[in-house]
Formats: C-alpha cells, structure tokens, sequence
C-alpha cells in the first residue's frame, strides 16, 4: 500500500459509497473535500506551514514577474490540470486589464484547446511535444515564470517541459505542483522521453535546484479512487487562485488567510447537502433512465458547466451526451489561444458558442434536467418556462446572483450564496467559482454512482486512453478479480482489441490508440473474464445484458445470466 501514490490510493471514507444513499454520497464527498485544507492522516494538506511558506515564495516569484519587462507566466498540464491552469489564466488576465497592466498569463493544455472540454488523454504522455510547446509560446520573452501542473507528479507532457526550464534556468523559473512526495512521483518509462527519463527523475533534480519550486500538499485520496478531477483540481484551483490574486492585488495578506477563507467557505457548503442529495438523486434516475443532464451557464460558470461535463466521459465511459454544458455567451471562444485553422477542433467547443439554446434543447429525452448557474437563470427565462411545458426539471445553482428567490415550486435551488462571505470582488468571484466546481463535480460524480459506474469507490468503467489509466486499469482487475499482472493485462488486452486471441505483438501506445476505436466497455469485459475465467466473447455477451456495470462486481449479473 505505501508504495501507491496518494493520488491514485482508495479513501477509507467512501469506501461504500456505491451503496450509500444520495444524501450519504453527498456528505462522504464533502467529508473529502474538506481533507484538501484539513489534513489527510498525519499530513496537513494547504495548512501545512512549509506548504504555506512556498506559497509566499510563489507570491513573490509572480509579484517579480508581473513587474518584470518581457517576461510571461505559463501555466500548463493535462486534462484537469490543464483546464484549471487556462481557467486561472483567463481570469487573471482580465484582473491585469482591469489594473491596466499587461495580461500576462499564458496557458498550455496537451491536446490543445479541443482538450479543453474533450478528453484527449493520450497526448499526456508526450514529453517532446509538451516541450516545443512551451519553447513556441516562450520564444520571444526573456524570463518565464513556468507553472507545470500535474495532481499524480506524472505527466510526461509536464515533465519534458520542466526537463527543459530546468536546462535553461537563465531563462525559466519552474514550478511544480502536485499532490504526492516525490519518492511517489511516476517511475514508468514512455516511448518518447529520450535516455529513459520518468517523472520521477525530474521531479528530484526540481526537488534539488536552487531557485525551482516544488508545491505539493498530501490532500489525501481522491473520493473516487484516481478521479483527480475532483480534489487535485479543487486543491489547484485554491492554490493558483491564492497565489496569483495576492500578487497581483498587492495584498498585505499571508497565503494562510487567504486559504483560510476558501477552507470556510467550502465547509459552510454542507448546509446545501441536502439540496445538493436531491438534485444527485434526480441525476441518477436521468441517467438510468437514459435521459440528459444540461447546464447552462455564462462567462467562467459556464465553462465550468461544459468541463465538468465532459470530464465525465474518460472517467465513467460515459455517452458526450449524458451530460453536456453550453455556453450562453461567447466569453469561452474569446480567450482562447489562437490555433492553426486546420488543428483538430472538438465538436463541444461548438457549445462553447451561443445557441439558440431552445433549438438546441427541443429533443431532449423527456424528463431531463436542465440546469442553470446562476444569473442565467433568470436571463433564460423563456427557455425555463419552455422546458417546464415539456416536463423537464429544471435546477437552480444561486451562487452570486441577487435576484430574489419568486420561483414556482417545481424548481430545485441550490443556494450557492450563503457560502460566499463579503469580501472583495475577485475573491469573492474565485470563491464563488470552486464553490460551484465541487457543486456541479458532487452532481455528477453522485450521478454516475447511482448509475452503477463505481464499485465501491472504483471507477469501474474507465477509459483506458493513456499510460496512466493503462496501468489503472490493471491494478483495477487485479485487485477485484484476484488474478495476477498477467491474466489482468491478458484480459484487458483482448477486450481492447475485442478478440478471443492472446496478442504479444503490440506496444501500449498502440493498445491505447486501439482503446480510441473501442467505445465498448472495455475494463468491465475484462473484468468479467477475470472474474468468470471466460472468454471475450463469452464476457462480452453477459455485459450486453447487464445495464449497471457496477452489478458485474458484485456478481449480480453472473448469476442472472
Ligand atoms: C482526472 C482527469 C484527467 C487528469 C489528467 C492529468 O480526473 O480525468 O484528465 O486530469 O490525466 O492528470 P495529472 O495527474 O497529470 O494532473
């Protein structure tokens, strides 16, 4: 167990979680949350004094960098981290305008600005693509205060990077943040890192340079087991948010006082749990139930709408169409990097454009749910009343809006807003936005739950698109079917490539291009193998008729067939 990274260990707390009521799933998940700032074991998470110092140091390396000429802050990493780190980008660049200074935040997130609400996992284990990147965006600058985000201290996209500031230390400061020691970092070797260099070996010579930061608070497992979308990124989002509002507010304030606000302001959160339960349990009967889940949301509360959605597809197989976020205004496309016209461009980013949302929402399967954040709802009046006519269910997250509460009764609220305390408006606007993101990721992560997508607090049905989940993948076998490292990566093979056959001859990066053509639910068939000692084909039958995947665990779907 020691050797398991804390970012990929199971949490004692929600251990059963898949069995627990909406309400319990709520409270267990908030129970994790809270570790962020609490402590996990005999670590203090971000209380933790050594922790809080760097982030002063931090504060200071930003507060240099904005008053230095010619020089830029780049943020980048993977999937979430990539996400939080261009988010924070964003909303910091708006701050510089506003104290008529120039923007400069720059983000970089593997896979480009499709990755942004598209999983697009597998370019995370790309070091030499990670780093022309970086030299493309930093060319012309003189110093570069480097941000390299990874929750695992895994990426190679990441790594390659901070392999490269760290051989160019005239002109990069780096920065690491993670959420494991770095005895934890990744060992694994990829294809493409030259001279058989990991994580881990970059992560050391961080550790032991002079002048390069290392930030990684233990936050303590994640409530679904490696899902780092939900405290990693929380735990990000706090730390970027902390530091660069300090620097560039000019604050008197220490890194502790600001922390602590967003540790009270997401406690006082678990008087919404039940309101929160509610809409978890509407969710699960709207995915069982092959229905749709939709938020609607401007500015950055709309962005978080459409990441959390898409976030759910790598983590639980599921459809681009359970959960969707749109966009009410442009604010999404306009900040984002400008790409070659011919790079690949997910078709969500389409959502990122305002719609007739109407049109858009006219063949929703009956009894979806739509739900709006904050002031949208109120400026989506029309289409509230026309989705109610249809039967649909429709939610309100009340987060910063002052509109009054003259609702009819069939509208679920979230009152969002007795979590914000008075304080300036960029914190109270940053504090406002993890409130939401732990709100909407507690929503889906409940709803997949009922769904049947987690066995006891496993993510059952991941995608295996990376390195990374790869490796996931097997230990999942391993450790609920009881079979050894070979059987488990024989059966996951087969299921890959949807074959009764043993295959040898192929690399991982080519079975996880393979898992690309495979929509199938690829772990849970291996799963079945392990478990039943039988065949794809055999397997894949029995899974065909077993709606609920977290059933295939606990036998239930052996016995029914
Ligand atoms: C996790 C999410 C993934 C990770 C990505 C980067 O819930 O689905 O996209 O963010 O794999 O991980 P890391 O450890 O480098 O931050």
């Amino acid at each position: 167990m020691d050797s398991i990274p804390y970012t990929e260990r199971r949490n004692a707390i929600t251990m059963n979680i898949d069995t627990d009521t909406p309400e319990g799933i709520v409270d267990l998940i908030h129970e994790c949350n809270m570790e962020v700032f609490n402590g996990y074991e005999n670590h203090k998470g971000l209380s933790d004094d050594t922790i809080l110092n760097k982030l002063d140091q931090f504060v200071s390396l930003v507060r240099t960098n904005l008053q230095t000429e010619n020089s830029i802050i780049v943020l980048s990493g993977c999937g979430t981290s990539g996400r939080i780190g261009f988010l924070a980008a964003t909303f910091f660049n708006e701050l510089c305008l506003q104290q008529n200074l120039p923007p400069k935040y720059r983000y970089i997130i593997a896979g480009g600005n499709s990755a942004l609400v598209t999983s697009i996992e597998a370019c995370e284990d790309d070091p030499v693509i990670g780093t022309k990147e970086l030299q493309c965006i930093t060319d012309t600058y003189e110093h570069v205060l480097f941000v390299g985000i990874t929750c695992g201290l895994s990426a190679p996209f990441v790594g390659g990077q901070l392999e490269y500031c760290l051989n160019n230390p005239q002109k990069f400061t780096p920065v690491l943040i993670g959420f494991n020691p770095i005895s934890m970092a990744r060992r694994t070797h990829v294809s493409k890192w030259i001279n058989d260099t990991t994580f881990y070996d970059i992560a050391l010579r961080m550790e032991t340079t002079a002048g390069a930061l290392v930030i990684n608070p233990i936050i303590g497992p994640e409530p679904i087991s490696g899902s780092s979308r939900m405290k990693g990124g929380s735990a990000t989002k706090v730390i970027l948010d902390t530091v660069f509002y300090l620097a560039s507010c000019n604050n008197i304030m220490k890194a502790s006082e600001v922390i602590e606000m967003y540790r009270t302001a997401v406690g006082t959160m678990e008087i919404e749990g039940q309101d929160i339960a509610t809409v978890v349990e509407q969710a699960g009967e709207c995915l069982l139930n092959n229905a749709s889940i939709r938020y609607v949301g401007s500015s950055t509360f709309g962005i978080w709408g459409m990441i959390d959605a898409s976030e759910c597809v790598p983590t639980y197989n599921s459809s681009y169409n359970d959960i969707r976020g749109f966009m009410a205004n442009d604010y999404f496309r306009k900040n984002l990097n400008p790409e070659p016209p011919l790079s690949f461009v997910s078709p969500a980013l389409h959502e990122a454009t305002p719609d007739d949302l109407s049109k858009t929402f006219e063949n929703l399967p009956p009894s979806s749910i739509v739900v709006f954040i904050d002031k949208d709802y109120h400026l989506q009046k029309s289409l509230v009343e026309k989705l109610q006519e249809k039967g649909h269910h429709i939610v309100w997250i009340k987060i910063l809006s002052t509109e009054s509460f003259d609702l009819n009764s069939n509208v679920k609220i979230i009152d969002l807003s007795k979590c914000i305390p008075s304080t300036d408006v960029t914190m109270q606007y940053s504090l406002a936005e993890i409130i939401l993101k732990l709100c909407l990721n507690t929503i889906s992560t409940g709803a997949h739950v009922m769904k049947g997508k987690v066995f006891q607090n496993i993510m059952i049905d991941v995608r295996v698109s990376n390195v990374k989940l790869f490796y996931r993948a097997i230990d999942i076998i391993k450790s609920l079917a009881g079979v050894d490292y070979q059987t488990a990566e024989r059966c996951l093979i087969q299921s890959i490539y949807q074959t009764n056959d043993t295959i040898n001859d192929k690399t991982i990066d080519q079975h996880i291009m393979a898992v690309a053509n495979n929509h199938d639910h690829v772990v849970p068939i291996a799963l079945l193998m392990s478990l039943s000692n039988c065949s794809y084909t055999e397997a894949k039958l029995k899974m065909d008729k077993c709606p609920i995947i977290r059933d295939i665990c606990t036998g239930t779907n052996q016995s029914s067939t």
